[in-house]
């Protein structure tokens, strides 16, 4: 499958699709230990594969029920980022932001989810991409990045912010 990053005026084919979600509330921001998959050990936010017939929103909210039980709604489209890894494996993602929820967050077999102060999120434990466009999203703008990778470590970037 072939998507087109506006920005880059590109082509580039990935393995999987994938989501992430933010979720927003007063100063804080719901984010996962993630215990399996790919990013194992990291924090990050709720998120998964999009499986096949699903659009990316309906995966967002089926992935942020089923990791943290959680039922979002009214999901902002904030990036759209590519991982390309050195051993040939590629992901797309998009990325949603929400200020709309019901429900406590409660752990599950994928992820233990905590509420963290937006000013201290430990970009030290995240991907090292994400010090890059969360920043960006939390402020408004939307973000659309291509990043290389080598396992856990960051070979590259191209990042484009648009307001
Ligand atoms: P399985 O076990 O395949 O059902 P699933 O939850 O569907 O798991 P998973 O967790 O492997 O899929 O999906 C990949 C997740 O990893 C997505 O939420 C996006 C996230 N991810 C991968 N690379 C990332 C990166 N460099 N920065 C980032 N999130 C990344 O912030």
């Amino acid at each position: 499958m072939l998507f087109k990053t506006n920005s880059f005026k590109q082509y580039y084919q990935f393995k999987d699709l994938a989501v992430l979600v933010f979720i927003i509330k007063d100063q804080q921001i719901l984010l996962i230990n993630k215990l399996r998959g790919l990013g194992k050990g990291k924090i990050n936010g709720p998120g998964g594969k999009v499986e096949p017939h699903e659009s990316f929103e309906q995966a967002a909210i089926r992935e942020t029920l089923e990791e943290v039980h959680l039922s979002v709604t009214n999901l902002q489209e904030s990036a759209k980022l590519g991982f390309f890894f050195k051993d040939g494996y590629s992901l797309y993602v998009r990325v949603f932001i929400t200020t709309n929820f019901t429900g406590t967050a409660q752990a599950s077999p994928e992820a233990i989810p905590f509420w963290q102060e937006i000013q201290t999120i430990p970009y030290d434990a995240m991907w090292q991409d994400d010090v890059l466009w969360l920043p960006e999203i939390l402020a408004g703008n939307f973000v659309e990045g291509l990043f290389w990778f080598q396992e856990d470590n960051m070979l590259s970037h191209q990042i484009s912010i648009n307001p």
